[in-house]
């Protein structure tokens, strides 16, 4: 694995250094943060995989030359989850404060995005502050983006002491969790209102695409603060009994998180919900569940995840997933505009979570059918492409490589091959972009007890 992250890492340092992401086909670049978004996203995968001359480099161009203010309008939720949790990562594993200065900094300018009442807009200014949305947006915001800031926020405000970071964040969490909303319980909308009422603006719910990594974080801040916040657990037990009672499906011999408008499943499914997998697993074994029937379906759920998202591969003819599946008549299908495939890494880790808690074989194998598939139809000169149809061989290509594809597919199918437990599972807690931060020494910490207060 080591061998194909510094071939996707060379091509970007050959045809693309400084820049966001690479053309790895014309051998150019594209700027959409202007943060140097590959370099911030690679930093924690340099450095997991032991990249020490990369890494240095990679370091060097942080501290002289990142400039945190490009004025430029980026996505809040990405640049959060990408380029603060990258740099408070690389922070972490190397102790070296040029990191936290530079992820203070970016800390500062996305600030900017929370209006007076917590609300975070979808996109922010990083030089003017000015906040705005995406059409597609329609004046909402989105429960993943809204909900997906936490696990970083906390983590500055812990390593600087300012709860000035992190109180935003959690005030939006708290005016979420304290409302009901026309789902079933334990879910949440895809869509909000934005006028700080956190009222729900649509009833749709999925565990992929706009509602993910909303319900990841409710596990992982509870883990990152010291599994003390109990109202962030019960809120993720409810979302698991909630899945178990309206979102689970049933195809033949495969079980599927069907999405849901109102209280209806849709029978569609996105691979991005297959991360799913490895946070019921992590939720089963990291003690959230205080009932042993309980804690056991989730582990089951984990690895039911796993076979249906393993399926995605095995039905195409590269053996890449698209990037959705909808199920009739107990079979799965690529849905039609669907086809196409982004380097994305979620069975990856839900591969990794569940070889590490299980120790079954299994697990490896399938992860070595992803990497086989990817070296044959993604691979290309300078780095590796997407796919625009999975059931071409060969596929027409994209052109473009993820910055996702450096810091969490590869980096999650190096450790499911790793034997050395180089990032521990009970002391980490991996962001939802891959990036790992430690768990709080210190749940009691004066700048945790402010902004946490409501979640106890
Ligand atoms: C990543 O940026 C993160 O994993 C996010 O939570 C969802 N989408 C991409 C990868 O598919």
């Amino acid at each position: 694995m080591k061998d194909a992250f510094l071939h996707a890492w060379n091509g970007y340092v050959k045809c693309a250094w400084g820049q966001d992401e690479l053309h790895p086909i014309a051998c150019t670049a594209q700027n959409t943060f202007a943060l140097g978004l590959t370099i911030l996203d690679s930093l924690s995968t340099l450095h997991i995989m032991g990249l020490t001359e990369e890494f240095q480099r990679a370091r060097d161009w942080v501290a002289e030359k990142l400039n945190v203010r490009p004025n430029i309008n980026v996505s809040v939720f990405e640049t959060t989850i990408r380029c603060l949790g990258g740099l408070l990562s690389a922070y972490d594993l190397s102790k070296d404060r040029v990191f936290l200065d530079k992820a203070r900094l970016l800390g500062d300018a996305l600030l900017a995005a929370f209006d007076a009442n917590n609300v975070p807009s979808p996109f922010v200014n990083l030089q003017t502050g000015y906040r705005s949305s995406a059409g597609w947006h329609a004046g909402s915001i989105v429960l993943a983006e809204v909900g997906t800031l936490q696990v970083e926020f906390l983590t500055l405000a812990y390593h600087t002491g300012e709860a000035k970071y992190a109180a935003p964040a959690m005030k939006a969490l708290d005016g979420i969790l304290g409302r009901s909303y026309n789902v079933p319980q334990g879910l949440y909308p895809n869509f909000l209102t934005s006028d700080g009422s956190w009222n729900g603006a649509n009833n749709n719910v999925a565990m992929g695409a706009l509602g993910d990594s909303f319900y990841e974080y409710l596990l992982k801040v509870w883990l990152l603060t010291g599994k003390k916040y109990n109202r962030l657990r019960d809120a993720y037990l409810d979302m698991v009994r909630a899945v178990h009672g309206s979102m689970k499906q049933r195809a033949g011999d495969l079980v599927y998180i069907s999405e849901l408008y109102g209280s209806n499943p849709t029978h569609k499914m996105d691979h991005l919900a297959c991360f799913s997998g490895g946070m019921f697993a992590l939720g089963s074994v990291s003690g959230a569940h205080q009932n042993a029937d309980e804690r056991r379906d989730a582990l089951q759920l984990g690895a039911d995840v796993a076979k249906t998202c393993m399926e995605m591969y095995h039905i195409t003819k590269t053996k890449l997933p698209g990037e959705a599946v909808m199920f009739s008549n107990g079979r799965m299908q690529v849905g039609g505009g669907a086809l196409y495939s982004l380097q994305r890494p979620e069975t990856a880790e839900t591969l990794m979570y569940l070889y590490r808690m299980t120790g079954e074989e299994q697990y490896r194998m399938y992860g070595g059918e992803i990497i086989d598939a990817i070296l044959q139809h993604s691979k290309v000169a300078n780095g590796f492409s997407g796919l625009r149809d999975v059931n071409a061989v060969p596929p027409p290509l994209d052109d473009f490589q993820q910055s996702f594809l450096l810091a969490e597919t590869f980096k999650y199918l190096y450790l499911l091959f790793d034997s050395s437990d180089v990032v521990p599972l009970e002391q980490v807690v991996f962001n939802t972009e891959a990036h790992p931060v430690s768990v709080f020494e210190n749940p009691d910490a004066p700048v945790l007890q402010t902004v946490m207060k409501a979640f106890l």
